[in-house]
């Protein structure tokens, strides 16, 4: 038995076993987050994400230090990593990135290999994130690569955003493709060591201003999800003239440049959000967001359950040769209930 006493007091053993339980989605990690939900709502969320191998293991690293250096903050890192099958090279890489960090008492480390996990990406990220917000740390920092789905995951789950980049990697059409402009709070361009950072700054900068970049990502969130609910909107409104402006901040982990100005470029989106009342809204979106998937999750289980396995099967097959479609499939299955 995991005593919620102890994660609450901050005991690592305690916190790593809840962290199991909810990845797993095991009755007693249930139990310990309906105990503990109480206690969410409070973290500061910082996503990291952008192309593999840009640099953001080490940015977090050197980020982490900075930081526990300038506050008393308890600091959780999470790093997503969607992309590697057998979970091997990258998180074992993220062991040697992060070295600094193992073994400091107010730093917490976790990995997750999520290719193929049942429920995807976004319900395990998003339960394992609260479970860690429930454990009392001030901040938690998500890495993932910046890869299809979890965009979409990061901007759902962050306060605040930073889209790595590096030099030479063909900055502006990258970008442009991956949508990330419209997830970015703040723009990194790491590696400033090497040639090629300021060109690939001013890309970035000039593509931002054409962007006229707002707060559009957080309006379309929902989805209809919460008008359909009821729920009074939960956004504030954003005087226009008051918008963010999305800031390039160059660094190097290696030559330890630039860390100081990014961490304040945080610190200002932070105070930005909570001026705004975005921080507020953000939080209770995280909120919906983690029901929406749970309920999802929950009536696909419900209904897996009781299904007939034939009539199931030969639906299936049907499917298969394409005597129906998908949706009539699935409304006939609806319908059986
Ligand atoms: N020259 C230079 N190399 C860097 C810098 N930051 C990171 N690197 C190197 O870039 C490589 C990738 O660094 P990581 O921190 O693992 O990058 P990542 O984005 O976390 O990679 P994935 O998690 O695999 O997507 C490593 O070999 C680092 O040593 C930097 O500022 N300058
Ligand atoms: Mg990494």
């Amino acid at each position: 038995m995991i005593s919620a006493a102890d994660i609450l007091a901050g005991k690592r053993l305690a916190i790593s076993r809840f962290l199991t339980e909810i990845e797993n989605d095991t009755p007693e990690g249930r139990k310990l987050m309906n105990a503990l939900f109480s206690c969410t709502g409070k973290a500061y969320f910082i996503g990291v994400t952008g192309a593999p191998g840009t640099g953001k293991s080490s940015l977090v690293n050197e980020l982490v230090q900075y930081i526990r250096n300038q506050t008393d903050w308890r600091i959780a890192i999470l790093a997503v990593d969607p992309s590697s099958p057998f979970s091997g090279g990258a998180l074992l890489g993220d062991r040697i990135r992060m070295r600094d960090l193992y073994g400091d008492e107010r730093i917490f480390i976790r990995s997750m290999a999520s290719r193929g996990a049942l429920g995807g990406l976004a319900v395990r990220t998003t339960a394992v994130a609260s479970a860690l917000d429930a454990s009392g740390f001030d901040v938690i920092i998500i890495e993932t690569v910046g890869a299809g789905q979890s965009e979409v995951d990061i901007t759902r789950l962050a306060d605040t955003v930073l889209v790595v980049e590096a030099p030479g990697l063909g900055d502006d059409i990258q970008a442009i493709k991956a949508g990330i402009l419209e997830i970015a709070d703040i723009f990194v361009v790491n590696k400033a060591d090497q040639a090629g950072a300021d060109n690939a700054v001013r890309a970035l900068e000039s593509m931002l201003q054409l962007s006229a970049n707002g707060n559009h990502k957080i309006a379309d969130l929902h989805h209809g999800f919460v008008e359909k609910l009821n729920i009074p909107n939960v956004l504030p409104e954003t005087d226009p003239d008051d918008c963010w402006q999305v800031p390039v901040i160059k660094t190097s982990t290696t030559a330890h440049m630039g860390i100081d100005l990014l961490f304040n470029a945080m610190m200002e989106h932070r105070s930005y959000l909570e001026k705004s009342g975005l921080l507020k809204s953000k939080g209770e979106q995280r909120a919906l967001a983690e029901f929406q998937l749970m309920l999802s999750k929950a009536l696909l289980d419900r209904w897996q359950a009781a299904v007939d396995t034939d009539k199931f099967q030969n639906g299936v097959r049907k499917l298969l040769e394409r005597e129906i479609s998908p949706q009539e499939l699935a409304d006939q299955f609806v319908k059986l209930g």
